[in-house]
């Protein structure tokens, strides 16, 4: 692992999670931002509270994804610069070779899930546009809820993600916690005392005055190693495809 990701921990977190403010440059954002908007309509899944890109393809069944490079202006610059981070060097195949891109209007989120056993467990989230709250919450402590999980419990954690930043979760907080954004317009309340990674975060100074931002479109890509990957001689197996 390398010294910048060790430096990137954030500390009060189980293990593990890292935080790196300005991953990519504001050009790099953009342009990323335009290939994200340039695809073809079909390739956007429309869920009830947000929209879903799928790359290179969606898993099959048995969560097996076939064989097929990310598209370049997904790989690079991110994956080379997520390699040199050390992060992925334990994975089965030392990178990332599945992306979930995630758009989310003012007043949409995610229910608090987990990621779960198809990938290694580690996720590199490059966020864009605007800021997010991720809610971190312990799996354990939901179960004993005799209510639905998430909705209406107060995370155990919660991280701000600023535009343009890395966030890496892997280890236990992958397998024992789960994560969500909550369906707002406004993320409220926010201090050293309440967001997780506060000292890590780049701009400290755009919370500290309002305590709270106004929510804007934001998309995240989510990068991932699928365990089992089939190659293209298989393919009969995935026609019936998963996500
Ligand atoms: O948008 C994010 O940061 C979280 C996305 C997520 O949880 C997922 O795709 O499973």
């Amino acid at each position: 692992m390398s010294e910048q990701l060790q430096a990137a921990r954030i500390p009060s977190l189980p293990d593990t999670a890292y935080y790196i403010p300005n991953f990519i440059t504001p050009e790099e954002e953009e342009r990323l931002i335009q290939k994200v908007y340039a695809v073809p309509r079909p390739r956007w899944t429309q869920l009830s509270r947000r929209r879903l890109q799928t790359w290179p393809s969606a898993l099959s069944k048995t969560d097996t994804l076939l064989d097929a490079p990310l598209p370049s202006w997904l790989e690079r610059p991110v994956v080379p610069r997520l390699q040199a981070l050390g992060c992925f060097a334990a994975a089965p195949h030392r990178a990332p070779n599945h992306v979930l891109i995630n758009e989310y209007e003012p007043g949409q989120g995610i229910m608090p899930h987990e990621d779960g056993p198809a990938y290694y467990p580690i996720v590199a989230t490059v966020s864009l546009r605007a800021p997010i709250v991720l809610d971190i919450y312990e799996k354990r402590r939901l179960d004993n809820q005799p209510s639905s999980p998430g909705r209406d419990s107060e995370p155990n954690f919660r991280i701000l993600q600023e535009p343009r930043s890395l966030l890496i979760t892997t280890d236990r907080l992958y397998t024992d916690y789960l994560h969500g954004i909550a369906e707002r317009t406004t993320d409220e309340d926010l201090s050293s005392d309440t967001i997780c990674n506060w000292d890590l975060l780049g701009d400290r100074e755009e919370y500290m005055q309002a305590k709270s931002y106004t929510r804007q479109t934001r998309v995240s890509l989510t990068y991932r190693d699928v365990l089992k990957v089939a190659k293209v001689g298989n393919s009969i197996k995935f026609l019936s495809a998963k996500r």
